[in-house]
């Protein structure tokens, strides 16, 4: 069936207890059926609620023996691998959390060192709660400790009054502002809390190479290649039709011309605005390669009213991140019909300097050590922004194999023959028509017109030019407040009214 195709849970709200089992309620962005869990072992209780996909049972989301428990949103890329070192029975018959489990029997808390995935996980184990995310934090992971409880959350608003001052501080997460108590797991990263004392060890899992790779031509076209294409393949689900979301730049299309060989055929969506769209260049893709393709048109009054659900779904405060996020949610709402695996061509940008237009390499270097040294709790590939409306989304160019070979070539691979993103250009030239291997790079913020339109809502309430920006940081904050620590409806909340408060006060100030 359609489900069989997605993880066995999108995410989870947890409570980690010496005795005495506590399955919390909980308000998710996540769409989809809760199921409550209560793990009894031999030092402590875990309780949860899952949510996950309607139909689809999440069993394979928990495991347990007597003393150790998992619980695991999301999925793992490298399963065969993993099996490799494990056992020909490993992760029967549970899945992902069996496999984790396995894995946790045979290297303790450095299994997550192995793990290449896109999740988040709870294990309790003895007296001892592991929090781990995936090397990119690509399933966002919330965490408040106080006496005796360990509470942790794939969804920041979902610990809202959990924290407050008897909250435990961790030293090596980040706070999340207006919820006290609660901090986010950094990405690649263990945390390995006391159930009694609170106190957490943190262990890096994984961390962006800073080495560059010299390499010739020839074989770094080969190695991208190669490395896309197992993390494209690892994301298709047997007998599945994926859907790839295809702007008909590099980046997606790309994905879908391999996806498409991997599974036989694929279904391809593009959106655009009735300000702006890329349908033409997406259509020649879509064209060349045969998917059953789709085009949706979002009016921009109604795109600008999804701010909130994007701020929602992305737990994030950076106005240009909401910016890339907002056509994407804009997409994923519309997308009705059953629940789909999603493929995207999100993060390319990132270890190939796409965004930045820079063809000085000292400088395009520096971008891509900038970016790779600040994503950490941006949530831009979170699941939520797709799982708000029941569909799992990956992003194969943040699978952990292509990242670290990606950020790792030498500046002059990246940016070549006056060519940005060369190397994975070269790596597509045979798979897509010549126009799409050669078009330059626009943004999705920019193909959609969602950064202009944005502009447009401030500066017809009176905000100047030059504090457009600021308004913009203004306005996010604000549905940031409103939807994650005041837990509001984000149907209740009005765009046009927090832009409104937003100029009034800006004008008030300058006043
Ligand atoms: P862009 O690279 O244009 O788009 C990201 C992905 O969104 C595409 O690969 C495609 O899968 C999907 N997409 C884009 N436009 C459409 C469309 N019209 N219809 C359907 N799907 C579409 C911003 C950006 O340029 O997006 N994202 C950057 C990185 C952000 C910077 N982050 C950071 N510095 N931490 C990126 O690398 O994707
Ligand atoms: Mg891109
Ligand atoms: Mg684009």
């Amino acid at each position: 069936s359609q489900s069989q195709d997605l993880p066995a849970a999108f995410g989870f709200l947890a409570s980690a207890r010496p005795s005495g089992g506590r399955i919390p309620p909980a308000a998710f962005a996540t769409r989809g059926t809760h199921t409550g869990v209560e793990l009894s072992l031999r030092s402590q209780t875990l309780g949860a609620t899952l949510v996950h996909a309607p139909g689809l049972p999440p069993d394979s989301a928990q495991a347990r023996d007597t003393d150790t428990a998992v619980l695991i949103a999301g999925e793992i890329y490298n399963r065969d691998d993993l099996c490799s070192v494990l056992g020909p029975r490993a992760g029967q018959p549970g899945g992902d959390a069996q496999l984790l489990l396995d894995l946790l029997h045979r290297y303790g808390p450095h299994a997550f060192r192995l793990v290449n995935g896109r999740f988040a996980a709870v294990v309790s184990i003895g007296r001892r709660v592991l929090l781990a995310t995936d090397h990119a934090g690509s399933v966002p992971l919330y965490v408040c400790a106080g006496p005796g409880e360990v509470t942790a959350s794939t969804e920041a608003k979902t610990l809202a009054g959990h924290g407050g001052p008897r909250g435990f501080p961790f030293a090596d997460a980040r706070r999340v502002r207006g919820l006290p108590g609660v901090y986010q797991v950094p990405a690649g990263a263990v945390m390995d809390i006391g159930l009694d004392s609170g106190t957490a060890e943190t262990h890096r899992t994984w961390a962006p190479p800073l080495a560059r790779r010299i390499m010739d031509e020839d074989d770094a076209v080969a190695a991208v290649r190669t490395a896309l294409d197992r993390a494209v393949g690892a994301r298709i689900a047997p007998g599945g039709t994926p859907l790839v979301v295809l702007s008909g730049g590099i980046d997606s299309s790309g994905v879908a011309a391999l996806a498409h060989r991997a599974a036989g055929s694929i279904d391809s969506l593009s959106m655009g605005t009735d300000v702006s769209d890329e349908f033409v260049q997406a259509r020649a893709v879509a064209d060349h390669l045969g998917t059953r393709h789709r085009e949706i048109t979002v009016p921009t009054a109604d795109l600008l009213r999804q701010l909130p659900y994007t701020v929602w779904a992305a737990e994030s405060e950076d106005p240009h991140i909401i910016e890339y996020l907002l056509p994407l949610v804009a997409l994923y709402r519309a997308l009705d019909g059953p629940a789909r695996r999603v493929l995207t061509g999100y993060g390319a940008d990132i270890p190939l300097a796409g965004m930045h237009r820079e063809d000085r390499l000292p400088n395009l270097d520096t971008a891509v050590a900038y970016d790779m040294a600040t994503y950490d709790g941006l949530n831009e590939m979170s699941p939520v922004l797709s799982t708000l409306s029941g569909h799992w989304s990956t992003h194969p160019y943040w699978d952990r194999d292509v990242l670290d070979l990606l950020v790792s070539l030498e500046a002059g691979l990246k940016r070549r023959y006056g060519r940005d993103k060369w190397v994975l250009r070269a790596a597509m030239a045979e798979l897509l028509p010549e126009q799409t291997v050669t078009r330059p790079k626009l943004g999705v913020h920019e193909g959609s017109g969602t950064t202009s339109s944005f502009s447009l809502l401030l500066l017809e309430e009176g905000v100047p030019e030059r504090s457009v920006d600021m308004a913009k940081q203004q306005v996010v904050r604000e549905l940031f407040d409103r939807t994650v620590v005041a837990g509001q409806d984000p149907g209740e909340v009005s765009t046009a009214e927090v832009v409104r408060s937003v100029a009034d006060r800006l004008e008030r100030g300058a006043a």
